[in-house]
């Protein structure tokens, strides 16, 4: 009766909050709607006026900020062909730029007022409000543009917000590296570090060795001569090219009116067989007389002369503080063979070649810091002993950097596989080709800089992040954008935004606004992704989806019948219904193309058709599913049976099914068993919350496979489930990226989560 009585109230309450929310969700999308910035500002306050940008409008600029109020008065023109006057300390002005010293490096105060715009910072923190007021004008114009009132308050979170270029591998013309500078610009980062030497291509002029350009800079002409090796790691024959001083100092000037340093890197000692090329007496000396690829500098006196002379030259050139020297995957064991190196282990009492390598550093940093600069390199510059005042740029992973900023030197975090991205950025049979497993731009926002391993102290160490993209599969800048957008926005906004502020749903509804703007921008960015497309198994006689997609005007081309379509098969506009009765397993295309560019995103389904059988009989159930962890080498699930369980146990929610984590090199391997009970027969959703998806059967039958990456390939089980219990297996490997995920998460099909604690049984 008490619970009768209580009815009425609970659904009053219940639907005066379901108004609440819905109004709220209304009110955040109106918000949401004019304020997609990415990197996401500190502070946002939205107001209800509009200001209205009209043609001869006045910015008004101190003298010293005239070359910022120069790069927005020619955004304004060359992208919406509005002409706006700039004056220095006007007494009327729709926009102003002011300095104000008092604020730090970076920040900015962005007022938009019915009648004028100001912006208040020092001068990068002026250019950073600018690049808010950019996001902030509708894409597609016309002149005049309407901004919506507000004030924005805003800092970086990190000082070093980097992205690279590899020049080496393919050459990038001036004018397309100043394209890759103004993208940057756009979303505050503010390193371009630009990798100017490698193996395939020495590209950057030194008047003292001109051989370096003459020869090192024209891999590819001498490999088609067939004088040099085969470029066989290249997708395509290579792309000759260097850059004259000039072209060095125009592309510094054109950073410098955008806010971003340029990081030079000279590769050393390894990475450097263009130079070698050029110049064979560089090479790493082989006393068998064995002939073999030479990447390998010699660490001879002639070497460390050549070296400091072109540094000298670079540092002429570069106003930077750190100059890069490279120092990754050199190839130290060449060094026992080669005379000069192990005579220089005699002398220096070295004992093994990475301490050359350390030596060799340490000469170069000394060199540095005689010019006033300072050296930073890639992790292994650890290996041997790090120079005492070397920075690091963590690429295997996050240990370098993590020991590093344990010994209390500063870091750049740039990881595998996170900040790679000639990664594929899907499914790698239907994207181009690229190194390593994809790594979606998901992958790339959930990284955190600074590792829960270090201490609050030690994390100030981290200095920032980085994305890299080597350009061994990139033979054109179409190419290149796409590798690096849009993952480049999710660098942007974990090297500005602080903790508090990251929301990966903010950030992907604001990722899908930028497409206006990558279209007013010219800018090849890979486009988004069919949300709810994913593999399927189900035992419903019956398939329904509907496809949407994010992007106004995409067309979409699909199959059911197992064959890719192209762009020969006839298009259809979003949203798509398919509905499909479902005997067999079917295979879903779909070829998507967007108003802009001749791009296509090739997505796969797998709608896999199943029987899926509740248990005749169940003994004594308790709650909860028991669990074996084995600690061993074995990869190989099916292996587990012939090895003793290291402990056993039983997992009840909220435990999350997370065993505690030894990061070891043994694999920490779950196997975990038991049943679900269904209450109602009804439509049910199974999905795992694992990043590294575990093996999941129910009755014996594969629900979840764990062979998958679920952000790459996400994964589902449709289940119409009957009254009783069915039997549950899995296995998954326990280790970080799992952590604080669910193993599995049980809806119904109107979306009602379950709470595991009442349907996981054991025997
Ligand atoms: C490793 S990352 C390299 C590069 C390659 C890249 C390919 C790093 C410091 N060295 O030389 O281009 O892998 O992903």
């Amino acid at each position: 009766m008490g619970h009768n009585k209580n009815i009425p109230h609970k659904k009053a309450a219940n639907s005066i909050s379901a108004i609440t929310a819905l109004l709220l969700i209304c009110l955040s999308l109106a918000v949401k709607a004019q304020f997609h910035i990415i990197p996401q500002p500190l502070k946002i306050i939205a107001k209800k006026g509009t200001f209205t940008l009209k043609n001869n409008d006045v910015i008004g600029v101190d003298e010293a900020n005239k070359t910022t109020g120069i790069y927005l008065q020619n955004y304004l023109a060359k992208n919406y062909n509005l002409h706006l006057k700039l004056r220095i300390k006007p007494t009327v002005a729709a926009i102003r730029l002011l300095i104000d010293s008092t604020r730090t490096n970076g920040s900015y105060y962005l007022n938009i007022t019915k009648t004028y715009i100001n912006i208040t910072g020092n001068s990068d923190g002026i250019f950073y409000g600018i690049q808010s007021l950019i996001q902030l004008l509708p894409a597609t114009g016309p002149a005049p543009l309407h901004i919506t009132e507000c004030t924005i308050a805003d800092e970086p979170r990190f000082e070093w917000r980097g992205l690279s270029l590899d020049v080496s591998r393919h050459f990038f013309t001036v004018d397309e590296v100043k394209k890759y500078i103004d993208m940057m610009a756009h979303y505050k980062l503010n390193v371009f570090h630009w990798h100017l030497t490698d193996d395939e291509g020495w590209r950057i002029q030194i008047d003292k060795y001109p051989k370096l350009t003459d020869i090192g800079s024209k891999i590819s002409f001498y490999e088609k001569q067939g004088k040099f090796r085969k470029l066989d790691n290249l997708i395509d024959g290579g792309r000759d090219g260097f850059y004259t001083k000039d072209d060095i100092r125009e592309v510094l000037k054109y950073a410098k009116e955008r806010f971003v340093t340029v990081l030079p890197e000279i590769e050393m000692p390894g990475h450097s067989e263009a130079a070698i090329f050029a110049y064979p007496e560089l090479g790493c000396q082989d006393s068998t007389g064995a002939t073999h690829r030479v990447r390998m500098l010699d660490p001879s006196e002639n070497t460390f002369t050549f070296m400091e002379n072109v540094l000298t030259e670079v540092i002429d050139l570069f106003p930077n503080q750190y100059i890069h020297i490279g120092g990754d995957e050199a190839e130290v064991v060449d060094w026992l063979k080669s005379p000069t190196a192990v005579a220089l282990m005699k002398k220096e009492g070295l004992t093994k070649p990475e301490q050359v390598q350390s030596y060799f550093i340490k000469q170069i940093e000394k060199f540095l810091l005689s010019k006033n600069k300072k050296l930073i390199g890639w992790d292994e510059i650890l290996q041997g002993g790090l120079a005492q005042s070397a920075t690091v740029m963590s690429w295997e992973g996050e240990a370098g950097g993590i020991a590093a900023a344990k010994m209390h030197h500063p870091v750049v975090m740039t990881p595998l596989p996170y900040m790679y991205f000639d990664a594929p950025q899907a499914n790698e049979s239907l994207e181009p080709i690229g190194w390593n497993p994809p790594v979606p731009w998901q992958m790339v926002y959930n990284y955190e800089p600074q590792s829960k391993q270090l201490s609050t102290d030690e994390a100030k160490y981290i200095m920032g992040v980085q994305g890299n993209l080597w350009a061994e599969k990139v033979p054109n800048l179409k190419h290149l954008e796409y590798m690096v957008y849009p993952r480049a926005l999710a660098v942007a906004e974990l090297g500005w935004s602080s903790k508090e502020n990251k929301n990966i749903s903010r950030f992907a509804y604001k990722l899908n606004q930028q497409y206006g703007l990558f279209k007013l921008w010219d800018l090849n960015a890979r486009l988004p992704n069919i949300a709810n497309m994913g593999d399927v198994v189900t035992n419903h006689d019956h398939y329904s989806l509907t496809l949407n997609y994010p992007l106004k005007g995409a067309k979409v081309r699909y199959s059911l019948n197992g064959k890719a379509p192209d762009s020969t098969a006839s298009a259809t506009s979003f949203p798509v219904k398919i509905n499909e009765a479902l005997t067999d397993s079917i295979k879903l295309f779909a070829y998507t193309t967007w108003t802009f560019d001749n791009q296509h995103i090739l997505q796969r389904e797998f709608i896999k058709h199943v029987m899926v059988n509740p248990v005749d009989s169940t003994g004594n159930l308790q709650p909860g599913l028991s669990y074996s962890l084995y600690k061993t080498k074995e990869l190989n699930y099916k292996k587990l049976d012939t090895i003793a369980a290291a402990v056993t146990g039983i997992l009840n929610f909220p435990q999350a099914f997370i065993i505690p984590i030894t990061n070891t090199p043994i694999n920490n391997w779950v196997k975990v068993n038991g049943y679900i009970k269904i209450n109602d027969e009804g439509d049910y959703q199974l999905t795992s919350g694992f990043e590294d998806s575990p093996l999941l059967f129910l009755d014996n039958v594969i629900v979840v496979n764990r062979e998958r990456n679920s952000y790459v390939e996400p994964q589902k089980a449709l289940l119409h489930l009957k009254k009783g219990y069915y039997a549950i297996k899995g296995y998954y490997l326990a280790d970080d990226t799992n952590s604080g995920q669910n193993l599995l998460q049980l809806q119904t099909a109107e979306g009602k989560v379950l709470d595991p604690a009442a349907y996981l049984y054991h025997l």
